[in-house]
């Protein structure tokens, strides 16, 4: 039976939006997370965005994180943006000419040509590589991708092991609430009452002529960013000492997962893995070790400058549930904290539903995100708790697309925040569509 081609029936399906919008902000060598308000190229989104179009273009997706690595640093460090030298320096902040990496990161290996900021973002890109080769082995031998990428990515996580243990106890640090990816959350609120921010006048935020000022951080909020990441600059970029230093479980759990994925790359390529896989299993002890908390049922960031953990809940604590070597114990506990009060809403929050600082609009401050979402859905899954996965998979699609592939969502009712048209919202629909 011949089936008719139309082209109406198509533009009505969730998979061909979801394409679109990763075509409209594809720039040729990587996709901008949004026309508007990034447009540059973010690190851990073009992570979750090549896991989303391996399944449109196994070519896109090897170029996306192709580009990306192109611009790491001698020091092995992954710059969480890379600027993209046709767009003017004022429309987003910090701009080139705040983080000047060419010359105050050259001591630790900024490259030359390219121009990016000094901080990182997780580490979700051993994760998305091996993803992505799987999507099609074929293409990928023939490129040489993975044998491309290995070194690459061995050396980023060599960077975020050795560099950023600042815990010395061997899990990575974050020096910058940007670095963990989720930039304003309450987690933050204590150990950034510590920095003097830098004046208002010092600086002009460009998302504020993209995004409504109550989703968004605050100024006071930006005062801090700005002296973190000025200090650092200031530094050259040297890691060691810093007012800000934290460690966090989304961050190290993304480490750990990518540090499994990098074992298997490192055998398709004809090693072993097993040093790799061991290692991965021995951090997944320590992540216990340093920041579960038994009495919350999960997961809390560790600050480095009082030695404390912070009793916060976010959603970053219940992202180690895709750790496949975590005790039954902890992921039992951890699926009750996802079903109960703090976390049980349509999407999980970013942010606990009870805390003090909920605010089901700004931001990572109770907004439900799609990347994160993802990590969670992908974390019962691969437990084999199908019946969660499902409900939690399909509230996302459906919210994804009834909010034109939005940036955050009120985590209740699914209504619209920040930007629309956002590429790792279209990138993870894609991928829970197969
Ligand atoms: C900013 C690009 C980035 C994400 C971060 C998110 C936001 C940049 O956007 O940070 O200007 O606030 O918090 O996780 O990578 O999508």
């Amino acid at each position: 039976r011949a089936i008719a081609y139309d082209p109406g029936a198509e533009a009505q399906s969730p998979h061909f939006r979801a394409e679109r919008v990763l075509a409209g902000n594809w720039t040729g060598t990587s996709t901008v997370p949004s026309r508007g308000l990034y447009p540059h190229q973010w690190s851990w989104d073009s992570g979750f965005i090549a896991i989303g179009l391996r399944h449109v273009s196994p070519l896109r997706a090897q170029i996306e994180l192709e580009t990306l690595l192109a611009a790491q640093w001698g020091d092995g460090r992954i710059p969480h943006i890379v600027f993209n030298a046709s767009v003017p320096l004022d429309a987003y902040f910090p701009s080139p000419d705040f983080w000047r990496s060419s010359t105050a990161g050259r001591a630790a290996g900024a490259p030359r040509t390219v121009q990016t900021s000094g901080i990182v973002q997780p580490p979700v890109h051993a994760l998305a590589a091996w993803l992505v080769h799987c999507a099609d082995p074929g293409l990928s031998r023939a490129r040489g991708f993975l044998a491309g990428v290995y070194p690459r990515l061995a050396a980023w996580h060599r960077y975020l092991l050795h560099r950023r243990d600042l815990g010395g106890a061997g899990l990575a640090s974050v020096v910058h609430p940007w670095e963990q990816g989720m930039d304003n959350s309450p987690c933050w609120d204590a150990p950034l009452a510590r920095i003097t921010p830098a004046p208002a006048r010092s600086f002009r935020r460009a998302d504020l002529d993209h995004g409504a000022p109550e989703d968004r951080p605050t100024d006071l909020d930006y005062g801090r960013y700005v002296r973190l990441a000025t200090d650092y600059r200031e530094r050259g970029y040297a890691d060691g000492v810093s007012d800000f230093a934290v460690e966090d479980p989304a961050f190290n759990a993304l480490l750990i997962a990518s540090e499994h994925a990098l074992a298997r790359i490192a055998r398709e390529l004809g090693a072993t893995g097993t040093a790799r896989h061991a290692r991965a299993e021995r951090l997944t002890g320590v992540l216990i070790e340093r920041l579960w908390d038994r009495a919350a049922g999960m997961f809390f960031c560790r600050d480095l400058r009082n030695g404390e953990l912070i009793p916060e809940r976010s959603v970053s604590g219940l992202i180690p549930l895709l750790l496949p070597t975590l005790p039954r114990n902890i992921t039992a506990a951890l699926v009750r904290t996802l079903d109960g009060p703090h976390f049980g809403a349509r999407l999980v929050p970013s942010y606990d539903l009870l805390g003090e600082a909920f605010d089901p609009h700004r931001y990572w401050r109770g907004p439900a995100w799609f990347n994160t979402n993802w990590l969670v859905e992908r974390g019962l899954r691969v437990r084999g708790d199908t019946e969660r996965a499902d409900v939690l998979r399909d509230a996302m699609l459906d919210t994804a697309d009834t909010s034109g592939f939005a940036e955050y969502v009120d985590p209740h009712t699914g209504e619209a925040c920040g930007a629309t048209g956002f590429s790792w919202t279209a990138a993870l629909t894609l991928d829970l569509l197969q």
